[in-house]
This record gives C-alpha cells, sequence and structure tokens, in this order.
C-alpha cells in the first residue's frame, strides 16, 4: 500500500481534502437533528494484527452493546439497511458553483515542492477557518499560507490570507476583500497548515490558531479589525510539526482549551531517499518511515496564557516521547471535538495517518481513556488503519445518535461509524456506497 503511495503524482496528492468536502455536503444533507455539541477546527494497518483486532473488537462487546443501547432504536445504519426499509433515497437539490475568484477570493496555498525536495513537509496542504472576525455577522475567511524553501533549504513560511466579507451586491453574491496586513495577520515565521478560530480569551472576537512546522501562532483578535500574535506570551511553545487543532472546553471551567494534533517527526536531518517504486526517481516517503510526534492539549487558565496538561489529560505516548512505539502511533492529521457519547462534556477524536485512530472519552474532567480500540472507531470496517485526515459528526440516520465520519487516503474507502449504543460506547465502522 505504502509503495502505491509512492507512485501517486504529486498534483493528486491532495484529493482527500476534496474527497472530505463532498463526504460533509453529503453527511449534512441528512443530518437535519443534530441533539449534540460540536466543536470542530478545522488533517493502513500494519496488517500483521489487522484480523487479531478486529477478532477483538466484536468479541470486545459491540454486538452486546446493541442490546444495552439506550437509544432503543439501534440500527447497523448500512444503506443496505436503509434499502430494506424500503424509504425512498433521501436526495438533494443543491448544487454549488465555484464563485472564489468572483467574490475576491484570490489566493492560493503554496508548499514548495519546486525545489525538488520531495519532503513529506509538502504533502499536507493548507486548511481554512470560517470566523466573523469583526462582529458584523457576516462570515470571513482566513487561509494559511504554507510554506516554502530558502537557499540552503532553511524551512520558511509564507503569509496566510484574511478575506473580510463585505456588503451583498445586488445580485446576492459576495464580495470579499483582502485585509490580511490591515489586520496583522501577515506574520508568517513558520511553514503552516491548519487554523481553528475560536474566543479563547472570552472577549467577544474570535481569536486564530494557525498551525505549522516549528511552532504556533495565536492571533488575538484586538475587537477593532486587528490581530496581535502573542503564542508564545499566552505559553503555547509547543514547536513539533502540528497539522491540525480544535478548540474546546475539555475540563468545564469555561475556559476554551486547545488541542493540537502533531505529524511525524521529519526534518532535512531525518529525510531519506524513497523512491517511486523500481525507479530511481524520489519520490515523497510514506509516513511509516517516521516516528509519530505525541499530541498536545493545553488548558486555558482565564488569564489569557494556556499550560501544557496533555500527561495529566491522559494523551497517548506523551509521557514516552521516543518510545519505540511511535512508528506505529500517533501521526495526527486532524481532529474533532463533541459529546460523542452525549454525558454532556466534549470528546475527542483524532485522525491518524496510517496508524489506529484516537477516541478519548472525557472523564468529565478534562482527563480521558483513550477508547478507540474497543468502541471500533479505531480501524476500518476491514480493521486497516487507513492514512485518516479529516473528520465530522452527525446524525446520519436520525436515531439521535451522533455518528463519525472520516476522510481517508485516496485508494481508501471513506469510512462511517454509526454509534450503535452510547451505553457501551459501540460503533463500527461501514463503508458508504
Ligand atoms: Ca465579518
Ligand atoms: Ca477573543
Ligand atoms: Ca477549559
Ligand atoms: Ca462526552
Amino acid at each position: 500500500m505504502d509503495a502505491d503511495r509512492q507512485r501517486i503524482p504529486d498534483s493528486n496528492r491532495r484529493k482527500v481534502a476534496t474527497s472530505l468536502k463532498d463526504a460533509s455536503i453529503k453527511l449534512r444533507q441528512n443530518s437535519k437533528r443534530i441533539p449534540f455539541r460540536r466543536h470542530v477546527s478545522a488533517g493502513r494497518l500494519f496488517s500483521p494484527y489487522a484480523g487479531f483486532a478486529l477478532l477483538l473488537l466484536w468479541s470486545a462487546g459491540c454486538h452486546d452493546a446493541e442490546s444495552t443501547g439506550n437509544s432503543g432504536k439501534v440500527t447497523g445504519a448500512s444503506a443496505a439497511d436503509a434499502k430494506s426499509t424500503g424509504d425512498p433515497p433521501r436526495q438533494t437539490l443543491a448544487r454549488f458553483a465555484d464563485v472564489a475568484q468572483a467574490s475576491g477570493v484570490k489566493f492560493e496555498y503554496r508548499d514548495g515542492q519546486e525545489a525538488g525536495n520531495y519532503a513529506i513537509l509538502e504533502s499536507l496542504g493548507g486548511g481554512v477557518a470560517l470566523f466573523d472576525f469583526d462582529g458584523d455577522g457576516a462570515l470571513d475567511i482566513f487561509l494559511p499560507g504554507g510554506g516554502k524553501y530558502g537557499p540552503k533549504n532553511e524551512i520558511l513560511g509564507r503569509a496566510g490570507a484574511l478575506f473580510r466579507n463585505g456588503p451583498a451586491r445586488p445580485d446576492g453574491t459576495r464580495s470579499f476583500q483582502e485585509v490580511t496586513t490591515l489586520a496583522g495577520v501577515e506574520q508568517a515565521p513558520y511553514y503552516s497548515h491548519g487554523t481553528a478560530a475560536g474566543d479563547y480569551d472570552g472577549d467577544g472576537f474570535p481569536d486564530l490558531l494557525v498551525t505549522g512546522y516549528g511552532g504556533l501562532l495565536l492571533f488575538q483578535n484586538q475587537g477593532d479589525g486587528s490581530f496581535v500574535e502573542l503564542a508564545h506570551a499566552a505559553g503555547l511553545t509547543d514547536t513539533f510539526w502540528s497539522s491540525s487543532a480544535a478548540w474546546g472546553d475539555l475540563n468545564g471551567d469555561g475556559i476554551l482549551d486547545l488541542y493540537v494534533a502533531h505529524y511525524v517527526n521529519w526534518s532535512f536531518s531525518n529525510h531519506p531517499f524513497c523512491s517511486a517504486g523500481q525507479e530511481k526517481q524520489r519520490e515523497v516517503c510514506p509516513p511509516k518511515m517516521f516516528e509519530g510526534l505525541p499530541d498536545v492539549l493545553y488548558f486555558g487558565l482565564g488569564d489569557g496564557t494556556f499550560r501544557d496538561g496533555s500527561s495529566e489529560a491522559g494523551l497517548v505516548n506523551v509521557d514516552n516521547p521516543s518510545g519505540d512505539s511511535l512508528i506505529n502511533s500517533d501521526k495526527s492529521l486532524g481532529v474533532l471535538l463533541a459529546d460523542v457519547d452525549l454525558d454532556g462534556d466534549l470528546d475527542i477524536y483524532v485522525a491518524n495517518d496510517t496508524v489506529p485512530k484516537f477516541l478519548y472519552r472525557n472523564k468529565g474532567n478534562g482527563t480521558f481513556d483513550e477508547v478507540a480500540w474497543q468502541s471500533g472507531a479505531a480501524l476500518s470496517d476491514v480493521a486497516t488503519a487507513d492514512g485518516s485526515m479529516g473528520l465530522d459528526i452527525g446524525d446520519f440516520n436520525l436515531d439521535g445518535l451522533p455518528d463519525l465520519w472520516v476522510a481517508n487516503y485516496e485508494r481508501e474507502s471513506l469510512a462511517l461509524y454509526p454509534t450503535k449504543g452510547i451505553a457501551s460506547f459501540c460503533m463500527s465502522a461501514v463503508r458508504p456506497e
């Protein structure tokens, strides 16, 4: 499978992002009732134990959960089930047209691949934040800029862009104005990937977190249309390669906390030659060549600063950051915060690349049990650890229980995890048609 990855042309590397958008759209078409809180940011098994994993999950009680789930309406929720009901397939009349350029949103994320380094750094792409930074009721757009290389392969950042949503035109379309410099978000000391908006200081104005290689950026919204970057002053001193992040109050003190997903330990001093199949042409190395990096959970302190609470929260691998297990663990690309078990607190679902996903169940106080394997949300429907990147949640089958959606790498299936029973927190992957 990883050999396949090496042969994939550069231009195809991020088709998964498109798949995620398509997937989210399809989910929302059927998600008319979502009775749970949702906080979203927004990123192959080592088969020797695949079969064992499947058996373990099945025997661990997933089938028992069907009789203990509290919904009283447990369903496997597969497409086949839908067909068996005799209900007509749900359809939508929604159609989309690309109006980015016409609306004034002219921007291109760049990854520096023109340098010919074939670095795995270039394979992640960039994210987007839709948030109303100026409080006028209209969503604005922030896009991280990515990065490039210096003459000696220094890893450099490229400026992102902030587009302010302007008045509607007479024909109803929107017009955006770029205000990057005016707003003070042009700083780009790091090669950037993801971004997450959240009002971490509770002043009513959403702030911006930007992830990337070498450090985090925290743009504090000043409330006057401008931002000030103060990640280090706020205690966000993480220097690991970060991909995604999500805001949410994980310990219930009313103050936003921050989960930062880290990817792998690549650097130019750890940059092996990987060839495309039998050819001598260099290609981007697959993630299995690198150790994963433990994620970080920062608790907000209420004074605009944070402390690293990863260890007390119980995050995987935090207390053993150089352990041998990291080659098979913790290569995180996406994170979603939501009350998956409907007990009133935020849980954490983490998409990992080529290694099992994490599902952290909140004990109610910001400490967690990692239950992805037991719950059935760690692997695919055929017990493979796919290249998981994008996450979403919604009640797609309208049974009142939240279901998880995962966008994986190309040539892998998208994955849907219907929740079968909250009491035992049991899910099982199905392959959408
Ligand atoms: Ca706005
Ligand atoms: Ca704020
Ligand atoms: Ca908190
Ligand atoms: Ca919960």
